[in-house]
């Protein structure tokens, strides 16, 4: 049953909704923010989690992580893509991610193939700007994982805009959602940089 499809979006963006710069994250060395991204994903679950994410995504991740190990990784990129295969049909290769041409094709892929409980677990979009968008117009999009950056980064790439009916959730749902601990709830610094997880959900 796939009623319970639901996205979550996670995302780190600076006070002006920055995140990106120059094909990458608009910072440097946010290590620990960068930790959370890694175990929120992973999640701690029997079954493997899913990251979406768009072929500029995966291509700013550093080749020596990609695929996102431990976790079933879904590209978007309409030239890459076997044109002629049915997102249904689509066939899940043991290494290398999973290239579908559209957001709606990876729903459906998955809608098709969550079915076997070792991959049902959790469904991340994880970027950027362009898959963010159409992730937030589906009605399956009711999380976002944002962690707000406190600087002023340069940045040409942002967030694209929530709309109407997200409110904030408490640092306690927040934790309940990611399994996260105590931790998670103060406000970090790293470098000189300050920023704080938030939960928001529709
Ligand atoms: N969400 C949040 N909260 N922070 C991010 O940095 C972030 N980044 C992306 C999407 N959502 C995010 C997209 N960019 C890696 C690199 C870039 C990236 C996402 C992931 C990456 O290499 N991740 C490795 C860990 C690398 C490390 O330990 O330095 C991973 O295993 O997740």
């Amino acid at each position: 049953d796939d009623m319970g499809l639901e996205l979550t979006l996670i995302v780190a963006a600076t006070t002006k909704m920055g995140i990106g710069f120059k094909g990458g994250l608009p910072w440097k060395g946010l290590k620990k923010e960068m930790a959370y991204f890694r175990r929120v994903t992973l999640g701690g679950g029997e079954s493997q989690n899913t990251v979406i994410m768009g072929r500029k995504t995966w291509d700013s991740i550093p080749p020596k992580f990609r695929p996102l190990k431990g976790r079933r990784n879904v590209v978007i990129s309409r030239s890459l893509s076997p044109s002629s295969t049915p997102a249904s049909t689509t066939p899940e290769t043991a290494d290398g991610p999973i290239i579908l041409q559209s957001l709606p094709d990876a729903i459906e892929f998955l809608r098709n193939t969550q079915k076997n409980e070792k991959v049902s677990g959790k469904v991340f979009i994880i970027g950027g700007a362009q898959i963010y968008k159409s992730a937030l117009e589906m009605k399956e999009a009711k999380r976002v994982l944002l962690t707000r950056v406190q600087g002023d980064f340069e940045c040409d790439t942002y967030f694209p805009e929530m709309g109407e009916g997200w409110s904030k959730k408490s640092g306690e749902e927040l934790r309940g959602w990611t399994g996260e601990g105590e931790e998670v709830e103060e406000e970090i610094e790293e470098g000189g940089v300050r920023y704080r997880f938030e939960m928001w959900e529709r």
